[in-house]
């Protein structure tokens, strides 16, 4: 599998601004941010797409969403709330092809999006 730029923020060969770590996922926030709050959570597994995520996978995917509950409230915008989003492929917008959850706070998103 090749290695893209979330793995090497993993393995802490390029540096980024890490909110949450655990064994499994790490957050930290986006280079190019959206929103006030604009934090990625990502596993440490290297699934490219949602388009493979395996039936084994299906844990470590709920751990993505309380791991980004868990930030929403540490940055206070989880009373106001937030949005999360993955994107997946060239339509969706998916420029890192490591799995990641945005989640962006801090404003009013807009609907439907762009
Ligand atoms: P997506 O378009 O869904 O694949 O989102 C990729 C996001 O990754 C994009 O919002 C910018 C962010 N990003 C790309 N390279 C880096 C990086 O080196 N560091 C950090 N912190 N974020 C990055």
């Amino acid at each position: 599998m090749s290695e893209t730029i979330f793995s090497k923020i993993i393995n802490r060969e390029i540096a980024a601004d890490i909110v949450f770590e655990n064994d499994r996922i790490l957050a930290f926030r986006d280079i190019n941010p959206q929103a006030p709050v604009h934090v990625l959570v990502i596993p440490k597994k290297p699934i490219p797409t949602i388009n493979a995520i395996d039936p084994e996978d299906v844990a470590l995917i709920g751990e993505l969403f309380i791991a980004a509950r868990q930030i929403a409230a540490e940055e206070g915008i989880d009373e106001s709330g937030y949005r999360t989003v993955f994107n997946c492929n060239r339509d969706g917008g998916q420029e890192v092809y490591h799995l990641h959850l945005h989640l962006l706070g801090g404003r009013a998103m807009q609907w439907p999006p762009g």
